[in-house]
């Protein structure tokens, strides 16, 4: 039997998506993404969704893109596999959708928390953007909402050193809306969900696309910009001995080229 890369259920008016590759520390292949976004534009179109929750498991919500998928990709593979619109698709969903955070949360799967409206954090959750460690950079909007969420200083340092941060730093520097024991992550975003779900599903809606609005003026810029630099990455020694070495489990050697 093929394994599903995503699980959904239906609780009321709550919809929770798993990401489910736990082999991989649930890792964003291309199969994981066309199936999360086409599942999150469903439940999007159903009026009896009011919320949605993604999580992934205890160990990790997703430490980032698969790397394998990368590793020998040129930039023309990177622009011909054309990942972003999918990325700009889960922009556009209007319903609310909480991340619920266990473990890493790194490179895309930060990313993908943050493209979320708010994350409810275990106390085992770690987030970081550690592209540079395997000579990339974040690509699904890491440089522009981690750092209108955490400010230029805390979100240079992520980035430039791919350091990660731990729930209670996340939480402090305002990226998570609440971090708690590991056995409530999962019941607290639901708990969450339902008190958004309990208000009015227009007002909610509307309201929600009004903050991204707010937060999202030059957003656009921003986002294109990063493609651009990531992209460019791709037609580096240096990314593709960073992917190798991640691949072959072995340290790097950069050659800035
Ligand atoms: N891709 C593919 N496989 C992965 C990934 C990944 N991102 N992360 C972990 N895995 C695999 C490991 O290779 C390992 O597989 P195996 O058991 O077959 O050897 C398995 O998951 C378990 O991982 P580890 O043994 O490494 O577990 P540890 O607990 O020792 O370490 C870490 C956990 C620290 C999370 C470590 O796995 C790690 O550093 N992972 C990579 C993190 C990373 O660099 N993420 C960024 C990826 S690049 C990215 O996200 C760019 C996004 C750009 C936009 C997206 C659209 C293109």
């Amino acid at each position: 039997m093929p394994e599903h890369l995503i699980i959904t259920k239906h609780e009321g008016h709550i919809a929770t998506v798993q990401l489910n590759r736990p082999k991989v520390l649930n890792a964003l292949n291309l199969g994981l993404m066309i199936e999360l976004v086409d599942c999150l534009e469903q439940l999007d179109n159903d009026p009896d969704v009011r919320c949605i929750v993604i999580h992934g498991d205890e160990r990790a919500f997703a430490a980032g893109a698969d790397i394998t998928e990368m590793a020998d990709a040129t930039v023309v593979d990177m622009i011909e596999r054309d990942q972003f619109t999918r990325w700009d698709r889960i922009r556009r969903v209007k319903t609310p959708i909480i991340a619920a955070v266990s473990g890493f949360a790194l490179g895309g799967g930060c990313e993908l928390t943050m493209i979320c409206d708010m994350i409810v954090a275990s106390e085992t959750a770690r987030f970081g953007q550690p592209e540079i460690n395997i000579g990339a950079m974040p690509g699904a909007g890491g440089t522009q909402r981690l750092t209108r969420a955490i400010g230029k200083a805390r979100a240079m340092e992520m980035v430039l050193t791919g350091k990660m941060i731990t729930a209670e730093e996340a939480h402090a520097a305002g990226l998570v809306n609440m971090v708690v024991p590991i056995e409530f992550y999962l019941e607290s975003a639901m708990k969450l969900a339902r008190e958004v779900a309990s208000r009015p599903p227009i007002s909610v809606r509307l309201a929600k696309e009004a903050v991204l609005k707010s937060f999202d003026a030059f957003l656009q810029d921003g986002l294109e910009f990063e493609r651009k630099n990531f992209y460019l990455l791709f037609a580096t020694d240096d990314k593709t001995e960073g992917m190798q070495a991640f691949v072959e489990k072995r340290k790097p050697e950069w050659k800035g080229k």
